[in-house]
């Protein structure tokens, strides 16, 4: 039976369709170290305004992630103190001076529990919603995400986070060979690279979406006037 709960949305590459009560919002990575001026990203050199410019469009996100009552799951990228979550090839590869769990100018560099590490003020968790610290790039390895989401019938997510290619990406490529249908929200996710984010979002929608779908935020909130059937 049909689900009178079921939503569709202007995305591409066509219209992405969700049931509210089975979609969950996933905020990847928002943390201070990658966005915060001062932090570990802006140290190697990123221009860190590039992600900070969609902190405004995720908060909206999250606040209508939680006024239509989806899980909502935040990920921070982050190793136990004593490394033994990160395998050296990952470490060795950071830039020579600022390896993850080295000294960085808010705390030890990707460590849990770090300054650095929390996720920024404005997007900040609330009770009841998932922390997933992750040792990888992507949300589902070696973490706890996929039984959480499985507990909770969970059939769609909504992605926001960064950085587009790297941790955003690996996330959806994950959720879609375990059967997840996934939406990109463009205007919520951001890279250093603005051409590695038109390239990324590109190729999630391309071949009939072969990872997912994308669209605007813009596209999310019209739902909102349209339709009485949010619970
Ligand atoms: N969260 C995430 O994407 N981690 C990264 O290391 N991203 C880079 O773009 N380096």
């Amino acid at each position: 039976m049909t689900s009178t709960n079921t939503l569709t949305i202007d995305a591409q590459p066509g219209p992405f369709s969700f049931d509210s009560a089975k979609t969950a919002l996933v905020v990847i990575d928002m943390q201070r170290d990658f966005i915060e001026p001062g932090g570990f990203g802006e140290s190697l050199g990123n221009d860190v305004s590039l992600l900070a410019d969609i902190v405004p469009t995720v908060a909206a996100l999250l606040a209508f992630a939680r006024k239509h009552h989806w899980f909502v799951v935040h990920t921070r990228e982050s190793h136990a103190p004593d490394l033994s979550d990160c395998p050296p090839a990952k470490r060795l590869r950071g830039a020579p001076n600022a390896r993850i769990g080295d000294a960085g100018p808010m705390g030890r560099i990707l460590i849990r529990g770090e300054p650095g590490n929390a996720i920024i003020e404005p997007l900040a968790p609330l009770a009841g919603e998932l922390v997933i610290d992750k040792p990888g790039k992507g949300a589902f390895y070696a973490t706890r995400l996929g039984e959480e989401l499985a507990i909770r019938g969970v059939t769609h997510l909504v992605f926001a986070g960064v950085t587009t290619e790297v941790c955003v990406q690996t996330s959806m490529r994950e959720a879609n060979d375990r059967g997840y249908d996934s939406l990109l929200i463009e205007d919520a996710t951001a890279s250093y690279f603005p051409a590695f984010k038109k390239a990324t979002l590109d190729m999630v929608r391309s071949q009939g979406g072969i990872v997912g779908w994308t669209a605007p935020f813009s596209s999310l909130i019209e739902i909102d006037g349209t339709t009485r059937a949010w619970k």
